[in-house]
């Protein structure tokens, strides 16, 4: 079977989620804590990020390649990439664009928000790891949030600059959609919509999603204002239209370990 190691949160583990549910691909999930995730990608035989799928054609750990896995072995008349090049190009070129900007300046937004709500963090962040991580997490904790810091290069101000490329991204985002067209990238949903939606989660925090996200009612006011504000956003409103049309509980959930 298919194995996928997430941290279970990860809007980039979301994205390989929803393409193996998708296209209807049983894979076992093996979620991890930030900083322990390290350890299981390259002991699972990738790098230093989730997501990581291992296959029986090999391991494939980066987000935008699973989805060109799970692609190319999509019924045709479910995948999420067209035939022609050039427009497949146009595609890939978007998604890098949202893996590049939107993902990690989202991520880290809401990381800056989420760190000072321990509670909160702590009630879904740890779903379905394995029970010592979960302890050692809620033990660690400064430890866990300086590890974040580090990764994520967390320094003062640098929400604002994080908040400034989200709305710009969404603006973007919402720019391409305003001449009426169905979807991003042509009439049907494909990967840009499914990068868009699942890399905006971080700010607009879905109710379907592969965990369950706290809602703004439990969060912080300055979060929850933010997620109000990405949710009534043009892009926003369309991000969630994607999530609640497309995103539904798949035939084949993942076997959490
Ligand atoms: N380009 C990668 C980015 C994945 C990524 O940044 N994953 C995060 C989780 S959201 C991660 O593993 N970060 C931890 C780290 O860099 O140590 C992809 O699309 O898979």
């Amino acid at each position: 079977m298919l194995r996928l190691v997430t941290i279970p949160i990860s809007h980039y583990c979301e994205k390989a989620r929803w393409a193996l549910e998708r296209a209807g691909m049983e894979y076992r999930e093996e979620p991890h804590v930030q900083g322990v995730h390290r350890l299981a990608a390259r002991r699972a035989g990738g790098g230093t990020t989730v997501p990581v799928l291992v296959t029986p054609d090999g391991v494939i750990g980066d987000s935008a390649e699973i989805l060109a896995w799970v692609d190319e072995r999509t019924p045709a008349e479910r995948r999420l990439f067209g035939d022609d090049p050039r427009e497949r190009g146009e595609v890939e070129r978007l998604c890098r664009r949202l893996d590049e900007e939107l993902g990690p300046s989202g991520r880290r937004l809401m990381y800056v928000h989420m760190l000072d709500q321990r509670e909160l963090t702590l009630s879904f962040n740890n779903q379905g790891v394995p029970a010592w991580e979960d302890r050692a997490i809620r033990w660690g904790w400064p430890l866990a949030v300086r590890f974040v810091g580090h990764a994520l290069e967390i320094r003062p101000g640098i929400e604002a600059q994080d908040e400034a490329t989200v709305w710009r991204e969404f603006d973007f985002v919402a720019g391409l959609l305003a001449d009426g067209r169905p979807h991003l990238c042509g009439e049907r949903f494909g990967a840009a919509d499914l990068t868009f939606a699942a890399l905006s989660a971080a700010v607009v925090v879905p109710p379907i999603y592969g965990v369950s996200l706290p809602q703004p009612d439990v969060m912080a006011p300055p979060t929850a204002a933010l997620v109000e504000r990405a949710r009534e956003h043009p892009a926003g409103r369309y991000a969630l239209g994607l999530f609640a049309e497309h995103r539904r509980a798949p035939a084949v959930g993942p076997v959490v370990v």
